[in-house]
């Protein structure tokens, strides 16, 4: 299935694995480049010596294209920036805000850069600062999130840019995808369906309740404070979602309750930590392999009428022949 993403990031399948704060490490980004999709390490909350050891790593796994991302609401940003240029990563993605401030350096790094947008209007600024292509990602999604869905916002996307879009958010299997392609996307990237395979290296309490997640077993905690976030139901979501509620809440008791919550739940304390998750949890109900689940993905969505590019191009051009 080759669409203008393959081509673009030097990929195999139009398949991307979301970076995970503290869960995408080299175990998982290389099992997802080595199969032929695009691996991404999570470089959200990591310490430098950490992210160069992940990428030496990876390299040591596979000769495939591997990319790393930049959280830009970490304070470690800059550096972050800095140190994935010099490494000359093959793409860098990013989340949580505008990369705008490293553009310049990753484009002259020859870095394909590729922002997380949630709004039209972010991912054009993307297109006119020289991205290479954008992951349009819904609310469906775990971890930080936007307003819009899936299903409005990629095709609103796809109108708006002539870049290639990454669709992102409820996608767990071949049904997604090809839906995803049927809304002008030309690839797509998967968060929650990699946290139960096995080069994925989470407790497996978390990994256990990602597989028994129902439909309504995500909640969005943060949205007061401006930073909505998606994990699975627990003690530590009700009771952050509690405080939340409480008009006399404490700012400082709240931050308190964040700290360290990440780790707790790849720790395997699913009862005091985040376990960020997608809606989609509801659709992931086995353990495979990275390369069992990529296969099984672009199979399914190929089934399913998902085309490469000279089909999209002609069904577009018939659709605006039309118009
Ligand atoms: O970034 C993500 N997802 C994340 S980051 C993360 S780390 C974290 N840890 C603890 C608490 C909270 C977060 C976990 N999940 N996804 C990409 C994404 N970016 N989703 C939405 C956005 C986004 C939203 C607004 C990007 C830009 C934006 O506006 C920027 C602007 O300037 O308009």
């Amino acid at each position: 299935m080759k669409t203008r993403v393959t081509e673009l990031l030097g990929i195999e399948v139009p398949v991307i694995q979301g970076a995970m704060a503290r869960i995408a490490n080299a175990s998982l980004a290389g099992a997802v480049s080595k199969a032929g999709g695009l691996g991404v390490i999570a470089c959200g909350g990591a310490p430098l010596e950490w992210i160069e050891e992940q990428v030496s790593l990876v390299r040591s796994m596979t000769d495939k294209p591997i990319g790393a991302n930049v959280m830009l609401m970490d304070p470690n940003a800059a550096e972050v920036a800095k140190l994935l240029a010099d490494l000359r990563v093959d793409v860098i993605a990013t989340g949580a805000g505008s990369p705008a401030n490293y553009m310049e350096m990753w484009k002259e790094a020859g870095i394909k850069v590729v922002p997380v947008v949630a709004s039209t209007a972010l991912a054009v600024r993307m297109e006119r600062l020289g991205a290479d292509a954008v992951v349009a990602e819904g609310t469906e999604s775990g971890g930080h999130i936007g307003e819009l869905t899936t299903m409005a916002l990629v095709p609103a996307v796809c109108d708006a840019v002539s870049i290639p879009v990454i669709a992102a958010g409820g996608i767990a299997d071949g049904r997604g995808m090809a839906a995803a392609f049927a809304l002008g996307a030309e690839g797509v990237q998967l968060g929650t369906r990699f946290l139960t395979v096995e080069e994925c290296t989470i407790a497996d309490a978390y990994k256990e309740r990602v597989l028994k997640a129902k439909d309504s077993d995500t909640i969005v905690t943060g949205r007061g404070s401006g930073h909505p976030a998606r994990c699975l139901k627990n003690r530590f979501a009700r009771s952050v979602r509690k405080l939340e509620e409480d008009m006399e809440h404490n700012g400082d008791e709240l931050e308190q309750m964040y700290l360290g919550s990440l780790r707790r739940a790849i720790e395997g304390d699913v009862d005091n930590g985040s376990m960020m998750a997608g809606q989609v949890a509801a659709l992931v109900h086995e353990r495979k392999t990275a390369a069992q689940v990529i296969d099984e993905l672009v199979a399914e969505a190929e089934a399913l009428g998902a085309r490469g590019m000279d089909e999209m191009a002609a069904c577009n051009a018939r659709r605006e022949r039309a118009l």
